[in-house]
């Protein structure tokens, strides 16, 4: 009732829609290894993605980009799951990061869904590492208090636009 109240009233109901949308569960694994300067990022699995294709389900592959001061140093992508909204990859990447710019990166992970004609779309996002807040942030700190051990991380994925207005802001 209370929901029907906000369609009728408030102009920003699509906006407290949007907010409540759910896109999805991504388990990561984070390991880093200070004396090699070396970060793996595991793309595990995704439960309950978006349903994304009319007719279908989604396509889902997720994007990997490790950036600095909003430059992106390194792009890799896992492998595209047809037809499912619960993948399974356990996909791993590997990037240099030398200890003294550890606690400046941003893993950056976009769930996308593959469509062979057109443009792919992002399904949700989220990021560890500088300035990131809650889950992302206790991940990352997690990853370095077990130097050379893998961490699994859940992550709740969260709307494109919100995710990137989060990496432009400054962290306090
Ligand atoms: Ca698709």
């Amino acid at each position: 009732m209370l929901q029907v109240y906000f369609k009728a009233t408030s102009p920003n109901f699509d906006q407290l829609f949007c907010l409540q949308e759910k896109l999805g569960d991504i388990c990561i694994s984070l390991r880093y290894v200070p004396t090699a300067g070396k970060l793996t990022v595991n793309i595990m699995e995704a439960k309950n993605l978006k349903k994304m294709d009319v007719g279908g389900l989604s396509d889902p592959y997720v994007k990997i980009v490790l950036q600095q001061n909003g430059k992106r140093i390194k792009k890799k992508k896992t492998t595209v799951k047809k037809n499912t909204l619960n993948p399974y990859f356990n996909e791993s990447f590997s990037f240099e990061v030398p200890f003294e710019q550890i606690q400046k990166v941003q893993v950056v992970i976009t769930v996308y869904d593959y469509d062979k004609l057109g443009s792919n779309d992002p399904i949700g996002k989220t990021f560890m590492g500088y300035g990131a807040t809650g889950v992302g942030l206790r991940h990352w700190s997690d990853m370095l208090a077990n130097p050379r051990r893998p961490v699994a991380q859940w992550h709740t994925l969260m709307p494109e636009e919100e995710v990137d207005a989060a990496l432009k802001a400054k962290p306090r």
